[in-house]
């Protein structure tokens, strides 16, 4: 407890004039004892302030380090989480590509697969279709053969009149599977009473002197009937050789032409740029021959043609407007004119 600076000088005042100069002494080093006192105490209170102040922000320094430290670790666990997170990303990455790779080597052993197959197909096409041409070329063969005994059948019956015509032909014969238009099914008026020789190739011409007064003009649908022959004018981009046997395969064969009216009659459908006929000179150039076997006993050339043009032409085309044309066999002509013969 202090006491009023006033109060002392007032005792002061009282004493001196009460008291003696030793007691004043006395009192004054007293008062500086007080004063001392007071100040040391100021002085101690200032520094336990200070130091409480100073724990205060240790603790709050320690707190904030222990929240520091405590976010570090957190940062840290999180730190780890990621690179665990990214290490197992990377695993699956790598286990993509593997699977990936495998895939990749799945489709090409797949694509190899299918190559071979599609090589098998080919090869199996090639040799069907070898086995069937062989079966046409067997076929025309025994038709030829039919058409031999024909002829001598026919020969025999002029030999001996009592066979009615009607019973002269089996109509088994008439109406012969797959390719009548091969058939010789008459013998000319002047065949000789044996029977005649006929051309040594496979192919055989077709004979249009049937028996007087009949009709054979029967076709198939789509096709078009003249002088007793039937004609298909197919249309669509083919070499001279896809024609040929797209005629085949409609049981006909490339057309020969052997008159001015049955060339009139086919320029009437002939492709404006141009079809194939089945003329050629494949064997000894120059020297055309039809695919019948038929003789070229009729031409209507181009003025210039034939001209053997270009890389060699081997095969005929007749023109837009009908005349012809040898040309490159394996030019793509929209046009392609097959016959076959009619039924009576
Ligand atoms: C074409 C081709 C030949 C033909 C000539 C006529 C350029 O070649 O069609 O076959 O002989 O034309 O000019
Ligand atoms: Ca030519």
């Amino acid at each position: 407890m202090e006491e009023h600076p006033y109060s002392d000088v007032l005792k002061l005042h009282r004493r001196r004039r009460c008291c003696r100069p030793g007691v004043l002494t006395a009192l004054l080093a007293l008062m500086m004892t007080a004063l001392w006192a007071g100040l040391l105490t100021l002085l101690l209170l200032w520094r336990w302030d200070t130091v409480q102040n100073l724990k205060q922000l240790e603790d709050t320094a320690a707190l904030n380090i222990s929240q520091v430290s405590k976010d570090l670790e957190r940062y840290k666990g999180d730190q780890m989480a990621g690179r665990s997170q990214e290490a197992q990303a990377l695993q699956t990455m790598e286990e993509i590509q593997a699977e990936q790779r495998r895939m990749k080597d799945q489709d090409s052993e797949l694509s190899q697969d299918l190559d071979g197959l599609r090589e098998d197909l080919t090869n199996l096409k090639s040799q069907g279709l070898n086995e069937r041409r062989a079966a046409l070329t067997s076929l025309e063969k025994l038709q030829e053969e039919v058409s031999k005994l024909w002829v001598e059948l026919r020969v025999a019956n002029a030999r001996t009149p009592k066979v009615t015509p009607g019973k002269m032909l089996p109509p088994t014969l008439l109406t012969v599977p797959l390719v009548p238009t091969t058939m010789s099914t008459t013998v000319p008026a002047t065949a000789p009473a044996t029977a005649p020789t006929l051309v040594s190739t496979t192919a055989v011409p077709l004979s249009l002197s049937s028996t007087p007064g009949s009709m054979c003009d029967t076709c198939p649908e789509e096709w078009v009937s003249f002088q007793r022959k039937c004609y298909y004018f197919g249309e669509g981009a083919k070499r001279w050789i896809q024609a040929r046997y797209a005629c085949s395969d409609l049981h006909g064969r490339l057309v020969s032409i052997h008159s001015q009216e049955e060339q009139d009659f086919l320029a009437k459908y002939v492709n404006k740029k141009g079809s194939w006929i089945g003329l050629r000179d494949l064997n000894i150039e120059g020297e055309f021959v039809w695919m019948d076997g038929s003789t070229l006993d009729y031409s209507n050339w181009r003025p210039g043609e034939p001209n053997n043009g270009g890389e060699g032409e081997d095969c005929v085309m007749m023109l837009g407007f009908g005349q012809w044309n040898d040309a490159f066999c394996n030019t793509h002509l929209e046009g392609w004119m097959c016959e076959r013969l009619a039924t009576c």
